[in-house]
Formats: structure tokens, sequence, C-alpha cells
């Protein structure tokens, strides 16, 4: 389905007068409020196509009702959030849980819905139905050439569907790795991953990227093999300037310094992009900004920095997804609450006064450098985030009018309630 102009138009009539009063209030306060609000209409953040069915536990999986059962639906679905909100114009692709049967009908309709396609994602985590040998210990890493050949080939193959779909990324996360001391001798485990991607890498065309996605622990639970950003890092570092390193924020053992890590990547120009989520525990997949949205504004706050050092686009000069899975909420409603906490954060790491905050630092004044901080963080930009939405024909509050339209009703009628989204 997709939602009409004149609906979205209706109900921002209905919010109009105080929005317009929130804006005018906050505009009044900030210099260039123009030219922030030109970047926000600007950022997309990308929608993994596996985040738009309900996610599930290794103890079970609760389905929601009317999920998307094919891609065509979840393009759909993303193209629905981006007519709500105007901010999530690319959907990223999982290979084999994706595999577009028809790439010209395919980007015909992404089009349509004003969405791109961002980076594309390989499997080797898991067996496929009729796969020849198995990644139970690894694939490439393994111990058997054979084994990391097929994991190498299906990687090829990944980046040939991101060609035709005119992606510019290929995004590696490895479960590779070990459960038991002893399992797994390090050093070869990593010489043979690196040999592994130096062909992936040779297979990339010239105008694309690699992604070196980390991750600290899970599904292996002794070592990983790409566990950390020093790792990543190395591999990006040995294999060339198309590899780069992907922050996943769940990915970090407990009270890491996402931020400085981000800091230390720009600076080596080698950071590729993010995967938005959040996290109590680990790797827990929850709604961006919903237990630590101050840690997501300083990241900002260290992003824009480094951007702006390296004269990047905020828009296009790195990737931006989420990466969640949403186990209890409806999927739809959980992307809308996960893009507005990164346009939030966003939005208020623009407003830091980095003149004063440099001057703050050079003088030592501690307490000065955390009150520019925390002056922009406890700023309610939420009208800014909305006023941009607005320009760019979304809606003034997309959860209240996704709730008022009856969407998720309307898509139970269209797809029936026992529709169930491919993945894992
Ligand atoms: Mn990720």
């Amino acid at each position: 389905m997709q939602i009409e102009t004149s609906t979205i138009e209706k109900h921002n009539q209905q919010l109009i007068k105080q929005h317009n009063a929130d804006v005018d209030h906050l505009a009044s306060r900030i210099d260039g409020v123009e030219l922030l609000i030109s970047k926000l209409v600007a950022f997309q953040i990308a929608v993994p196509s596996w985040a738009l069915g309900t996610g599930g536990t290794r103890f079970g999986r609760f389905s929601g009702l009317g999920e998307p059962g094919s891609l065509e639906q979840k393009i759909a679905d993303v193209g629905l959030l981006h007519a709500l909100n105007q901010s999530s114009g690319a959907i990223s692709l999982h290979i084999p849980w994706d595999i577009p049967s028809d790439y010209n009908k395919i980007k015909q309709l992404a089009s349509s819905h004003g969405l791109r396609f961002d980076a594309v994602n390989s499997n080797t985590f898991q067996d496929q139905p009729g796969q020849a040998l198995s990644y139970k210990y690894g694939s490439l890493q393994h111990v058997d050439k054979a084994v990391r050949k097929q994991a190498i080939g299906h990687n090829i193959e990944v980046i040939k569907h991101g060609e035709q779909l005119g992606s510019k990324a290929l995004t590696v996360w490895l479960s590779d790795g070990s459960c038991f001391p002893g399992q797994l001798n390090f050093k070869k485990a990593f010489k043979n991953t690196l040999e592994s991607l130096e062909e992936i890498y040779a297979a990339l065309p010239d105008d694309w990227k690699m992604f070196i996605e980390y991750k600290a622990f899970e599904p292996n639970f002794y070592s990983m093999t790409v566990g950390d950003w020093g790792q990543s890092y190395l591999y990006a570092s040995k294999l060339g300037a198309k590899a780069k390193t992907l922050v996943d924020l769940g990915h970090h053992l407990p009270n890491a310094n996402i931020e400085q890590i981000v800091s230390i990547l720009m600076m080596e120009n080698k950071l590729a992009g993010f995967h938005f989520n959040d996290s109590k525990y680990g790797d827990d997949d929850l709604t961006v900004g919903s237990i630590n949205p101050y840690q997501l504004f300083l990241i900002f706050n260290e992003l824009v920095a480094g951007m702006d050092e390296l004269k990047m686009d905020h828009a296009n000069d790195l990737g931006w997804m989420i990466d969640a899975s949403h186990n209890v909420k409806d999927p739809l409603e959980d992307l809308i609450q996960s893009i507005e906490a990164i346009m939030i954060a966003y939005a208020q790491s623009l407003l830091i006064n980095r003149t004063q905050l440099e001057h703050a630092q050079i003088n030592n004044d501690v307490t000065g450098a955390q009150e520019i901080l925390q002056q922009a963080y406890r700023t309610d930009v939420r009208p800014l985030v909305a006023e941009a939405r607005l320009r760019a024909g979304g809606a003034l509050n997309p959860i209240q009018l996704f709730r008022q339209a009856g969407i998720r009703n309307k898509l139970i009628t269209q797809r029936g309630s026992a529709s169930k989204a491919t993945g894992l």
C-alpha cells in the first residue's frame, strides 16, 4: 500500500499551528538554523531488508502480523516509512535472503518509492539449503581451502547482485571465530581470512567500497576473527583504500568508548559507516536511542567533527544504516522511532559550538567543555527534525499518523495475518 499525499497533508494541518510556534521559538535562539534544517533534509538512513519483520532470539520468535513476505513487500514497507519521514530513502539487501528475480522490476519499484539500494550484505554465518560445504567451523577463516573458496565465491556473487541494483558497497560481517580455547590457531585464522578478503577485494568494482564489520562475541564465544576495531582496521589497512571499518553500535564489549573509536578511525580516513541500534548488555539490537541517547549524541559529535575536518558530505560520504531487530514492537513503528533518534542526535551535534569547544579544550576548561556539549544535548531539537520532514513532504508526527491511518491493519488485510518475513 502507499500512503496518499493528501493524508499526510491533512495530518500536518492538524499540527501545524503548534509546530510553527515551536520552530519559531527555537529558530530565534539558533544561528544558521536554515543551514541546519537543510542538512537534516539531506540526511538519509538506510533500512535493512531484515528489519521489516519481527525478530526473535534463539529461544523463540513471536511473529507480528502482516509482515512483508517478499522482497517487493519489504520495499513497499521501506517506501511507507520514507513517505512518513522522508529520511529513510535507501534499502540494504541481504543475500541470499533477498535475491531479486528481476533486477529492472525491483529497481523500478524502489525508485517509485524514492529509494536507492545501499550496501549489499553477504551471509556466510549459516548454511543455505543445497550448499556443498558447511560453515560450522567458519567461512573465510576455515582450515579447509575448499570452504574458503565457497565463501569467497558467495561474496563475489553478492557484489554482482549489488552491481545490478546500483549498490556501491559490500558489507562483510563474519561470524568466524572459535568457541573454545585451543580450537583455533589465531594467526592462521587471521591470515586465511585476509587472503580470502583479498580475493573478494580484487573483485570489487572501482567505485565500490568494502565495509569490514567487527563484533566482540556471538555466535562464537571464545574468539572472533574480526572481533574488534583493531582487527578490522588491520584487515582494512592491508587490503587497501577501498576497504574500511564498519562500526555497529551493539558489537562492543560493555562500556566501550565508541566515540573515541570513531574519532580515531576518522582521523585515519578508515571509517566506512555505521550500523545503528542500542543495547544495555551486548548485541541487544534495541531501538536506537532507547537506552543510551547521550552516547549516540557523543558519537555524532565525533562524526560531525571528523567529517567537517575531512570536508566530507555528511549525507553521502559515510554509510548510515539501521541494524536492529524488533522482538516485541511493530517493526515499522520501531524503525520510525530509530530514525527519529538518529536525526535528533545528528541535529544536536550540529548545534555544538566547535570554536568554543576547542577553546575550552586548549585551556583545560573541563567544566566549560562539558557545558558546551550538554547545552547542545539538552536542547529539544524535535521541532527542527519535524520541520525538515515537513519541508521534504513527510509527516509532522509519523508514529501518530501511522496509527491514525491504521497502516498496520491495512497491511494485515492485504497480506494476511500469517505472512512472515524471510530471514533468520
Ligand atoms: Mn551490523
